[in-house]
Parts: structure tokens; sequence; C-alpha cells
């Protein structure tokens, strides 16, 4: 039976950590899902959305939260596709309208009316979420809870990332905050891609573990006299990076990237530091052909190839557990840098 009170991370005010406290279970629509959440993943987001960092309005009291795997418990008269018993995984795009022509062209994170779990609607820092059923993401029953739920925001999203930046197998791609948890599951989606890896990050934790996830090359950009060298002299012919994965939280490689790109190549923009600005030399970018493109989540059908990736046994990447009464410790080991990997939080029965 479902309980009509529930555990949740409540944002009471912005900027300050959340509270753990006792909320209603909120009652799936025509048209949605109820999942009991069993584990869900710390995303960056959700360290901007407590600080508000972004140009988009969140919604108040929110419970944030985006990387969240469970059991369906509930669902809508109109829900399709999905049932009772099924695991399923709430992802950032909660919801979209279905009828506008992103939708309709399967751009479905570009939809104006799109909900945001954790965001603009409550996400997956409680025992109990809802979903729209056409946006739940459908999992495997013998894939782990726990370890697929950084796939459900950071995976779709760096395999997304992937795709659009044109890299073909045996090309090089440079991941910028490869130590964090979109740039550890970058390494490894990269690398079952078939793409050789340039990890950047700071610190040796980090580097230990970009080692282990198969990178060719680690460099700590805390401690290079000279980043761009140092990159491109990473590539097997010198010249740079065939594409760059920006998933770093600073400004700095923003601009820095066009140097150690290959001509030709490919910056793909997905980390999304607060008031940041791309900026390239003009110059540069034409004569040496180079693009720069942003990169938003992915769609549904992004969803079930990140998650067959990772069913399939490609993708193996470290992360942390704690209990969802630590996401403040969370946050504050996540603000100063400091995780390895991702972390998932264990949600109460
Ligand atoms: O759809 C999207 N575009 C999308 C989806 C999900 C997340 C975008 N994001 C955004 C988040 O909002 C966040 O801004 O991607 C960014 C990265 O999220 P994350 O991987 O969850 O953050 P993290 O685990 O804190 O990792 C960030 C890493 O960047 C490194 C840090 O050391 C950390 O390991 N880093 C920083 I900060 N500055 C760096 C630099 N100058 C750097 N690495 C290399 N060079
Ligand atoms: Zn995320």
């Amino acid at each position: 039976t479902i309980p009509k009170t529930q555990w949740a991370q409540v944002l009471e005010k912005k900027g300050e950590l959340p509270v753990y406290k006792e909320i209603p279970v909120p009652e799936p629509g025509p048209d949605e899902v109820l999942v009991k959440l069993r584990y869900t993943g710390v995303c960056h987001t959700d360290l901007h959305a407590m600080n508000g960092d972004w140009p988009l309005p969140e919604k108040d009291n929110l419970v944030g939260g985006h990387e969240g795997a469970g059991v369906v418990v509930a669902k809508g008269s109109l829900a399709q596709g999905i049932e009772i018993g099924d695991h399923a995984g709430i992802k950032w795009l909660n919801g979209s309208c279905l009828s506008c022509e992103f939708c309709k062209t399967a751009d479905e994170s570009l939809c104006p009316d799109a909900l945001l779990s954790g965001y603009t609607v409550d996400g997956t820092f409680q025992q109990y979420a809802i979903g729209k059923a056409a946006h739940v993401s459908k999992l495997p029953k013998e894939v782990p809870l726990d370890a697929i739920a950084p796939i459900l925001c950071a995976g779709i999203t760096v395999y997304k990332g992937l795709k659009e930046s044109g890299a073909r197998p045996g090309q090089t791609v440079a991941i910028v905050g490869a130590g964090g948890g979109l740039g550890s599951l970058a390494q490894q989606y990269a690398k079952a891609m078939g793409l050789r890896v340039v990890a950047i990050d700071g610190g040796d934790e980090k580097k230990a573990m970009c080692e282990k996830l198969g990178a060719e090359a680690y460099i700590d950009f805390t401690k290079s006299s000279d980043l761009v060298a140092d990159v491109k002299a990473a590539t097997p012919d010198g010249l740079g990076a065939h594409a760059v994965l920006l998933v770093a939280v600073s400004e700095k490689p923003f601009q820095q990237a066009v140097a150690y790109a290959r001509s030709r190549g490919t910056i793909v923009a997905i980390g999304l530091p607060a008031h940041a600005y791309l900026k390239a030399p003009v110059f540069d970018t034409v004569v040496r052909m180079i693009s720069i493109k942003g990169s938003y989540v992915g769609n549904r059908q992004d969803g079930v190839e990140a998650v067959g990736f990772f069913a399939r046994g490609l993708i193996k990447a470290p992360f942390k557990t704690a209990h969802l009464k630590d996401l403040p410790e969370v946050f504050k080991l996540m603000q100063e840098g400091k995780i390895a990997g991702r972390y998932v939080l264990e949600i109460p029965e």
C-alpha cells in the first residue's frame, strides 16, 4: 500500500541547503505514473538549482533530483507503455507536450513546455515521484537500481553529446571535467563507442580514476603550465582532439577549448557554469573550421540506447553511496569539487 506521507529533501529557501522532512505523497494524473524510488544520483544540476545559478525560474519548495530509479506503484488511466511493477527511471525531462515541432521531431528536450524533474516539478530526492508515462525510462529488471541511476541524466547526456560531436571510432575526444559525474561516464561511453580519451581534470584521486576508466592521458589543469600544449601532445599526431566535451563547471575551459581542438573539430558544450560565456577567436574558428555547439540531455530513444549500453555491461563507472538524508553533505563535497565520479543516494523503504 502507498502511504499518505513520505520523506523528502525540500529546498525551502534558495541558496540554502535542503531540509529533510515529511511531505505528502503525490497522486499520479491520468497520463502519469508514480514511482517508488530506491536510488537517486546527485547531479551538479541539483546544486545549480539550490544555488539559483541559472536564468530559469524553479518551483517553490522544490524537491530536487532527476536521476531516480525505482518501481512503478501506481498509474493513471491514460498511462501507456509501462505497468505497475515495472522498473522505471525518472529523468531530467519529466514530460513534454508531445505535439510541438521539437517533440514531433525527437528533440523533446527543446519543447517550450517541457517539465523538468527537480527543477520545475518535484524530482527524485523523495520516496515517491511522479513522471509522465511517455517519458519515464523503462529499465530492464536485471539492471541494478543503484548503478543505473546516474545513467538517467549523466549517462544519457554524455552519450548524446558524444553523438552530437560527430567523432568516429579511432578519433580522440578530450573530456574536460573527466573526473566528475558526467565526465566519468563520458569516458566509458567514449570507449564503448571506439573513441580515444584524453581526460582533463584536477587532483590525484581523479587521475587514478580516469586512468582506471581507460583514458590514454590525464592532464591535471591545476598543475599543467601549458594545458593547450599538453592536450595536443596527448593526441596521437599532436594536432589536437577531434572532439572536445565540455562537462566542467567553470568558464575557463569554455574559452580555451578552441586552442586544443583539432582543425575541423567539434566542441560540445554541456556543463552549465553560472553566468558563463563561450568565447572563441573568430580567426582560428574560421580558418581551422571549428564547430561549437550545445547539447542538452537526450531524447527518449537516446535514453533507451544509453541504458542499453549499460545493460550490456559496457559502462562501469565508480559511484559512492550515501543515504537520502545525507544530501547536504554531498552538496558540500560537490561544491568543493571533491567528488570523483558520482554520488548515489539510497532512499529509505
Ligand atoms: O544536458 C546537459 N547539458 C547537462 C546535463 C547534466 C548536467 C548538463 N549538466 C551540467 C551540470 O549542470 C554541470 O554544470 O554539467 C555540469 C557537470 O555536471 P556533473 O558532472 O554532475 O558535475 P561534477 O561531478 O561536479 O563534475 C565537474 C567536474 O569539473 C571539474 C571538476 O573538478 C569536476 O570533476 N572541473 C572544474 I569545476 N573546472 C575544471 C577545469 N578548468 C574542471 N575540469 C577541467 N578543467
Ligand atoms: Zn543532471
